[in-house]
C-alpha cells in the first residue's frame, strides 16, 4: 500500500504525540504513584449507619497502608473519634511512607477533598463513596479542604493531616 509522503508525516508526528502521552501517564502511575480518584459505590446518606460510615476514623490496613473514612457535611469533615473532638476542623495523624485511601461521602451537599501539596481531588456527591488512594511520604502538616462552594460556612471547612 502506497502512502503519501504527508500522510506519513503526518500518521508518524500523531503516533509520537500519543506515545508521549502514554509514557507521561506511565510515568505520573509508575514513578510519581499518582492514581485517579474513583467511584466506589452508592450509599444512602439518610441510612449511613448500616454502611461502612458507621465506624469513622483512621483503620489500619497493613504495613505502611491505612484507609480514612470521613464524612462530608455542612460545614466540617467528620472523621470519628481519630480527627479530634466532633465538630472541629479533625486532625488525622498517619506515619511518613504510608500509603493512604480515602472514603468519604456527603451527607447533605456536594463538597470536595483537596489535600494542600498532594496529588489528591475529589468530589464529595450525597449518595456516593469517592475513593482515592495517596502517598505521604514527605513529613509536615497538610491543610485538607473542601474546594467545592458548599454553602454559607464553607471557608471553615478543612481539617489537617499530619504526617509524622
Ligand atoms: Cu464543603
Amino acid at each position: 500500500m502506497a502512502l503519501d509522503k504527508y500522510e506519513r508525516v503526518w500518521l508518524t508526528a500523531v503516533g509520537g504525540l500519543i506515545g508521549s502521552f502514554m509514557a507521561a501517564l506511565m510515568v505520573a502511575y509508575l514513578i510519581f504513584d499518582i492514581r485517579l480518584p474513583t467511584f466506589e459505590a452508592r450509599v444512602d446518606p439518610a441510612n449511613l449507619n448500616s454502611t461502612m460510615f458507621a465506624d469513622l476514623g483512621v483503620k489500619k490496613r497493613g504495613e505502611n497502608k491505612y484507609d480514612v473514612v470521613m464524612l462530608a457535611k455542612m460545614w466540617v469533615f467528620d472523621a470519628g473519634k481519630d480527627g479530634g473532638n466532633p465538630g472541629v476542623p479533625p486532625v488525622i495523624r498517619v506515619p511518613r511512607g504510608s500509603r493512604v485511601t480515602f472514603y468519604v461521602t456527603s451527607l447533605d451537599v456536594t463538597h470536595g477533598v483537596y489535600v494542600e501539596d498532594h496529588s489528591i481531588n475529589l468530589e464529595i456527591v450525597p449518595g456516593q463513596i469517592a475513593r482515592q488512594s495517596i502517598p505521604f511520604n514527605r513529613p509536615g502538616e497538610f491543610r485538607i479542604i473542601c474546594n467545592q462552594y458548599c454553602g454559607a460556612a464553607h471557608q471553615g471547612m478543612y481539617g489537617t493531616i499530619v504526617v509524622e
